[in-house]
């Protein structure tokens, strides 16, 4: 476990940091920081306290009055050397990403290469925070928009992109002038304090003020809880489950904060009459196994053109044949472990309920014996299932390898009302080299998801687009494009240069 060593990771972590500094670790509940690959505990990391975020937010708060001000292109410079910092750390924090969730090495270091990716686009960023200037109807009078930072802003992050999602939104954040707390997933807790450590190196090499990055590992629930109902916090991004997510929308809404939320996805790809299989392949499987199934954009649902049907569906069971299971460390293995075992159980339960609601298990289906190979016994089998899309299992999302086969028999409008009848509306894709279907599934009456693709799978987004979805998905962005404007308030000015005070809607009044 070199990469441990190279991160700084001993076996007893603190789990509260307000950049540089690590607050104490004494008397304080512990997190067992388990791994998947081999079921090891392989650290524990401290929770923090009432007290400890108590402290975290007002030092936050104090950050906040001098980084507000700070120009955004310097702001954008600290995020380039953070960019560098991750360049230099990419092979350890991808190791132990792939150690601490199971996914495979090449996603682990392909993670990091998002937050690196991220940095990259922050930069450019910080010197493009634009605000529109229209025309006034008032002489003399200039009206034009302008962004301001908003404080302290919360980021909640889920175990599946550990370090990826808290960049997404924390680079982002930061060039507009905000200051971050993340509380991470306490599933990879090892993850988030290892990234701290890495950027706290770039904080202290430019004497900056504690609170500009905070870290906050605490126990679930409460910690959760108090950011949720915490005045002094404007703004929770946050990853997760659609219940958790309802919750915390609920919560914040309650107060007038705002959120963006990043919840589940149930991800279909279409393949219609006229789909490149050569291109399709690849990315149904990639698709549906690349980090156990544990993606929200993750594709679940395969809705298949009967003409085509048979023959994918032997394709399909022959490339999984052909499929890897094992530690994710190694590289010739296609997929790791699920993240615990209550993900097996999941699992398990979806299986046994696809074959209850009248699906049939085409491949896979088990749990793969615990021992040498498997020593977690958290490793299952990559599964694909023959189903309905009414089938209440296929509405849900089951966070597991699992892909479904649906037919379809019309045009392209059946297949597009398949894959819109879901409760969530995430990501999605249409394998055709046909024209007119490919621009009926972009339109107005096609997908309805945050992510529409063309012969490209539903995951895998790159850094510079607005990433999220719709409907049950939570409706936020992040990342890329104009998704910066969410961690800014906007506010709309008019200036009168004039010597008279006309008003508006030509009212008369005299004095
Ligand atoms: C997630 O699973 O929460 O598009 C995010 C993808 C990744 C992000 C997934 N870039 O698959």
């Amino acid at each position: 476990m070199d990469f441990l060593k190279t991160l700084g990771i001993g076996s007893s972590i603190p789990g509260c940091s307000s950049g540089r500094i690590w607050l104490s670790r004494k008397k304080r509940k512990k997190i067992q920081a388990y791994s998947p690959v081999d079921g090891e505990i392989f650290a524990k990391v401290s929770r923090a306290t009432a007290k400890d975020y108590d402290k975290i937010v007002k030092t936050a708060q104090k950050a906040f009055e001098e980084w507000r001000t700070t120009p955004a292109p310097a702001r954008g410079e600290i995020i380039r050397q953070i960019g560098l910092q991750l360049r230099d750390f990419k092979q350890p924090l991808g190791k132990l990403i792939s150690y601490e969730t199971g996914k495979p090495l090449q996603e682990g270091l392909g993670e990091v290469q998002e937050l690196i990716d991220i940095c990259d686009f922050c930069v450019g960023q910080s010197r493009m925070l634009y605000g529109m200037t229209t025309v006034s109807e008032r002489p003399n009078h200039r009206l034009f928009e302008q962004y301001h930072p908003l404080g302290p802003i919360a980021i909640i992050t889920a175990f599946n992109f550990p370090m990826a999602v808290w960049g997404w939104n924390a680079m982002v954040a930061a060039v507009c002038g905000n200051v971050c707390i993340w509380k991470p997933s306490s599933k990879a807790v090892v993850s988030a304090v290892a990234l701290q450590m890495v950027i706290s190196r770039v904080l202290g090499k430019n004497h900056l003020p504690e609170g500009l990055f905070s870290l906050v590992i605490g126990n679930g629930k409460s910690i959760g809880e108090t950011i949720l109902e915490d005045q002094r916090i404007p703004l929770v991004s946050f990853t997760g489950s659609i219940p958790a997510g309802r919750h915390v929308s609920e919560k914040v809404a309650s107060r007038l904060g705002k959120t963006i939320l990043e919840l589940g996805g149930n991800n279909a790809i279409i393949l219609t009459e006229h789909a490149d299989l050569k291109l399709a392949l690849p990315a149904i499987v990639f698709g549906a196994i690349g980090t156990s199934g544990q993606r929200c954009t993750t594709t679940r649902r395969l809705i298949i053109h009967e003409s085509i049907y048979q023959d994918i569906k032997k394709r399909l069971v022959t490339a999984y044949k052909s499929l890897k299971t094992g530690d994710p460390l190694i590289e010739k293995n296609h997929m790791g472990p699920l993240i615990d075992k209550g993900a097996v159980k999941n699992f398990q339960k979806a299986v046994r309920l696809i074959k209850k609601q009248g699906g049939s298990i085409l491949f896979g289906g088990n749990c793969l014996p615990k021992g040498k190979k498997f020593p977690s016994g958290c490793y299952v089998e990559p599964t694909l299932a023959e189903v309905r899309n009414d089938m209440d299992i296929v509405q849900e999302e089951t966070f597991a390898p699992i892909l479904y086969l649906m037919k379809y028999k019309g045009d392209i409008h059946e297949a597009i009302a398949m894959n819109n009848d879901v409760a969530m509306g995430l990501s999605s894709s249409i394998f055709s080299t046909h024209h007119g279907q490919i621009e009926t599934f972009l339109s107005a009456v096609g997908s309805d998801c945050g992510i529409a693709n063309v012969n490209i799978g539903t995951s895998g987004a790159e850094i510079g687009g607005a990433f999220g979805g719709e409907k049950d998905t939570g409706g936020g962005r992040e990342s890329g494009s104009d998704a910066w404007k969410n961690y800014m308030r906007r506010q709309t000015v008019t200036v009168n240069y004039g010597s008279d005070l006309p008003l508006a809607q030509g009212i008369q009044f005299d004095l």
